[in-house]
């Protein structure tokens, strides 16, 4: 057997979290058409006959603005995904015509790994010139396009993966799929909606807090799942769009989400949507703590 840790890493919105549902056959990680969608480090678990491949999903690598404190959470992330690795496993975007001084940053952070480049959207677009600029960068010991959409490549990925893990027996039951808790996931799943529903830079100044999470596992006194969950915003400004005209966008979030969560879960959910602002709380180190992000 082989047993080990495959980071992804590549820059934000190349569809690294799309590429671990795709491989693992289920929607485990979120994932939108808006950049800087996941913001943790997220490990899951790949099995089958041969191997265990722990992959950990990972912020977009992007240089952080010194007062974002958000966004150095999220390179931080990155790079505590790359201290326990085995192998880096580089997505980049198939129709990548130029290299930018964080592609550079990345190739020199992941030098003393075994690097796989692998070239994703090759429904969308020829690799070969994607990967040749990026090859120039970074020594790799293998390299293949794929398309998480079309699920072109997987079984390739998958194998070439396994043959630069060391030998190891599972270190998980292969009944887990992540190394999360569910309430995590029903946060990831409402920020998931916000992203996908609200427009422009809103989105990203929106962080979920979950208030209360009873589930009739714990509480058999309770037919539902009850989530109360807080969607925290910077500004009144962006509140009043989170919560739209009469209450008309965060009902539609809130609506989706319980769908989802309803679906992840296997259990009747209600969810209870509450909009507050935390004054600036991207550059607030104690409201990120409290968010989850330090
Ligand atoms: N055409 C095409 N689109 C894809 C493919 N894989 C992902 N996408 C799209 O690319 C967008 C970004 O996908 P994500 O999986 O969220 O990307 P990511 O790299 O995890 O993004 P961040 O978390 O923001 O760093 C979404 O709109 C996906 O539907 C693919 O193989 N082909
Ligand atoms: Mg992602």
């Amino acid at each position: 057997m082989k047993c080990g840790i495959a980071a992804i890493t590549g820059r934000p919105n190349v569809g690294k979290s799309s590429l671990i549902n795709a491989l693992l056959k289920t929607h485990a990680v979120i994932s939108s058409p808006k950049p800087q969608t996941t913001r943790n480090l997220i490990r899951c678990i790949y099995n089958d006959d041969n191997a265990q491949i722990i992959f950990t999903d990972t912020p977009g690598f992007l240089n952080p603005d010194d007062k974002d404190k958000l966004n150095t959470f999220l390179k931080d992330e990155i790079l505590n995904a790359l201290d326990e690795c085995d192998l880096v496993l580089w997505l980049i975007d198939s129709g990548v015509r130029k290299l930018t001084p964080e592609d550079y940053q990345t190739a020199e952070l992941i030098k003393s790994y075994p690097v796989i480049l692998a070239a994703n959207k090759c429904d969308k677009y020829n690799s070969d010139y994607a990967l040749s600029l990026y090859e120039k960068i970074c020594p790799c010991v293998a390299k293949i396009s794929v398309s998480a959409r079309n699920k072109t490549g997987l079984d390739e990925l998958i194998k070439l993966i396994t043959k630069y893990l060391p030998e190891g027996e599972p270190v998980y039951d292969p009944e887990i799929l992540m190394d999360t808790t569910e309430k995590f996931m029903a946060g990831e799943i409402i920020r998931e909606k916000v992203l996908l529903f609200l427009r422009d830079e809103v989105p990203h100044c929106v962080a979920i807090e979950i208030d209360e999470y009873k589930s009739p596992e714990e509480y058999p006194d309770r037919k539902k799942l009850y989530i109360r969950a807080s969607l925290i915003t910077e500004t009144e400004g962006q509140k009043k769009i989170l919560i739209g005209s009469g209450g008309s966008m965060i009902k539609k979030i809130g609506a989706s989400a319980r769908q989802a969560i309803e679906q992840a879960t296997g259990l009747p959910v209600y969810l209870d949507l509450w909009a507050k602002v935390i004054p600036g709380w991207r550059k607030n180190n104690l409201a990120l703590k409290r968010l989850g992000y330090s």
